[in-house]
């Protein structure tokens, strides 16, 4: 049984405000690969070969086939306990008269999936796709026309189809920065949630809601790039250490 400190329990027990940021390691224990650990999606391929719009449009077919890929790695993967065990925090927090927000770098639609309803998704989500010219949503019927050795074209204007998923470079949805900046500074607890913390801005937040003042738990199966700015950090998987955060709440 993980031991969580006193201070933590009793700072999250009294919250008003609740903030939680997770990345790819909190999917993990579902079987979605993860970006930079071993085995990892960027060890077959290097970020600045895929995930931005240059990379897309000298090689479409190959950014396509890997969104595809993911795409059905998602959709066959379930929501684990560690999904499962944040959608039951945001209830504990709300039916209290908290306020709980769910910032995910994830764009595979797990904590959705998982019954989290405040999520601010600031990366996007591979389940949407549409065409970069005319800006029409792919189908599902579009999706499955896609062909390894072809381009997925948009129907009406046939353009290319890309995910509706934040780039390199790309600016992140004003909304959604601008809500987890605001859920950040106003938190007093922080949980920083299987992420590496190596991606801006997302990997600011957190920093966000020390400067302000929250207790700040980190959740990593090791030390993430900002474990030494964090109030707490809690080793394990997180499909282990969240149920058991949950159980020692409500205990
Ligand atoms: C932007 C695409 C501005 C979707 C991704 C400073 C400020 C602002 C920007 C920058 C900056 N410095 C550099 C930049 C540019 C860049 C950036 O941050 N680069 C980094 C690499 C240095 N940022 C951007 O380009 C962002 N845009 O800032 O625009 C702008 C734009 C135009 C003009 C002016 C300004 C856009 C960032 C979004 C990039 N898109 N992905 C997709 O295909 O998925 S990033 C990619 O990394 C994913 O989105 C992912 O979410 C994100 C972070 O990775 P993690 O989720 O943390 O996953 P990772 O594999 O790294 O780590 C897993 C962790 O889990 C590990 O710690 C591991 O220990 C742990 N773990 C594993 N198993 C478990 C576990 N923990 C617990 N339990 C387990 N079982």
């Amino acid at each position: 049984m993980i031991a969580f400190s006193e201070s933590f329990i009793d700072r999250l027990r009294s919250a008003e405000r609740v903030a939680v940021l997770t990345g790819a390691g909190t999917s993990a224990e579902s079987g979605v690969p993860t970006f930079r650990d071993p085995g990892g999606l960027w060890q077959q391929f290097k970020p600045e070969e895929l995930a931005n719009m240059d990379a897309f449009l000298r090689n479409p077919t190959l950014v396509q086939g890997w969104y595809a890929h993911r795409r059905e790695i998602v959709e066959k993967v379930m929501p684990n306990p560690g999904h499962l065990a944040l959608a039951e925090l945001e209830m504990w927090i709300t039916d209290r008269g908290g306020s709980f927000s769910l910032i995910t770098q994830n764009v595979d639609n797990l904590h959705q999936r998982a019954g989290s309803r405040n999520v601010i998704e600031l990366h996007g989500n591979l389940t949407r796709n549409y065409c970069v010219n005319c800006g029409r949503d792919a189908t599902e019927e579009d999706l499955a026309a896609f062909s390894k050795d072809g381009e997925l074209r948009c129907p009406k204007c046939d353009d290319l189809i890309r995910p509706n998923v934040v780039w390199f470079g790309e600016m992140l949805p004003p909304e959604a920065i601008e809500n987890a900046t605001y859920a950040s500074e106003k938190s007093d607890v922080f949980l920083s949630i299987g992420t590496s913390a190596v991606v801006y801005p997302a990997a600011g937040l957190p920093l966000i809601a020390r400067q302000s003042g929250a207790f700040v738990a980190e959740f990593n199966i090791e030390p993430s790039a900002i474990a030494s700015e964090m109030s707490e950090v809690i080793l394990g998987p997180v499909g282990e250490s969240l149920p058991q955060l949950i159980q020692t709440l409500q205990g």
